[in-house]
């Protein structure tokens, strides 16, 4: 059976809906970043740009650094763009847009997240970077497909034993990253931990403007929640989905974090765009 026009729209020229992009358009070793504007702070490092096309916040650029084709693609803010993104490119290296029919032959797409995030540990400060080892998914997003085999339970449930989790909330998700792809990233130089992934900037990572918070201990009870050797390092707004529909479909990820503010103590970088740049550089050097 093809799969209906509805269901995976085409723009008249074949690309994909949102993101613009043909099959060829794009390597099997994908930067994700969050801003549009990163794309070319990531490709200036380039040799040679074959491709570019931007589409709303999703821009993207394939081209070769060193000896390598990769393609840098923005992904907007929030796991709901990550639900676009993800499934889009699935689409591009998984589906047959001719015929609409899924491969028989899969392609794993290598997918690295070089994004911002605000630290919940005192001892990880600013400027420095976290690998997430985890995702804990505490935005809902990933409950609307079949989740069951791709999680933790056992620590979801410490987790939501310690935060005495609301049940009106989405059950948290734990997702591991991609071992085959933390093995060419880890070093001394980065830290190590889970990342909370929230659904929102303010209230869902316990910001307060105007609006009291439904829990306003949220955060400290992520900060001092620790399950076997596992504590959770750092807050943004894309990883356990990454981590998560990446699992679902078979591609390898792992998210590489800027810490550009430390929420235990208050601190904001003095120059987040230096440190964004080395996290560029240390990964681009990895890849
Ligand atoms: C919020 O300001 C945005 O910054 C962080 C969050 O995850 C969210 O997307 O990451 P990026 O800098 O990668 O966008």
């Amino acid at each position: 059976m093809s799969i209906k026009n509805s269901e995976l729209i085409l723009n008249p020229d074949g690309s994909v809906y949102h993101l613009n992009l043909k099959p060829d358009d794009i390597s099997d070793t994908i930067i994700f970043v969050g801003d549009q504007d990163r794309v070319e702070k990531i490709t200036k490092h380039f040799d040679s740009i074959e491709f570019s096309t931007q589409k709303r916040e999703f821009k993207t650029q394939t081209g070769y650094y060193k000896d390598r084709r990769i393609s840098v693609i923005s992904t907007g803010i929030g796991p709901d763009n990550i639900d676009i993104v993800l499934n889009e490119l699935d689409a591009l290296v998984n589906i047959d847009l001719k015929t609409r029919k899924p491969k028989t032959e899969l392609t794993s797409l290598n997918i690295i997240r070089i994004g911002t995030s605000g630290s919940l540990q005192a001892d990880i400060p600013v400027d420095s970077f976290v690998m997430s080892t985890h995702g804990l998914d505490i935005n809902g997003m990933l409950h609307f497909y079949q989740i069951n085999g791709i999680s933790n339970p056992e620590i979801e449930d410490a987790f939501i034993k310690h935060t005495n989790w609301d049940k009106n909330k989405a059950r948290p998700i734990i997702i591991n990253n991609s071992k085959y792809l933390e093995k060419y990233f880890k070093s001394e130089k980065v830290f190590m931990g889970m990342t909370g992934t929230a659904g929102g900037f303010y209230g869902p990572q316990g910001r307060v403007l105007r609006l009291p918070l439904h829990d306003d201990q949220l955060n400290s009870k992520l900060d001092n929640f620790s399950y076997k050797e596992f504590r959770i390092t750092n807050f943004e707004m894309e990883t356990s989905v990454i981590y998560g529909l990446s699992k679902l479909l078979g591609h390898e990820a792992l998210s590489l974090n800027a810490i550009i503010a430390n929420r235990a103590n208050g601190d904001f970088s003095k120059n987040p765009k230096k440190t964004v740049e080395k996290l560029i550089l240390y990964a681009l050097e990895r890849i």
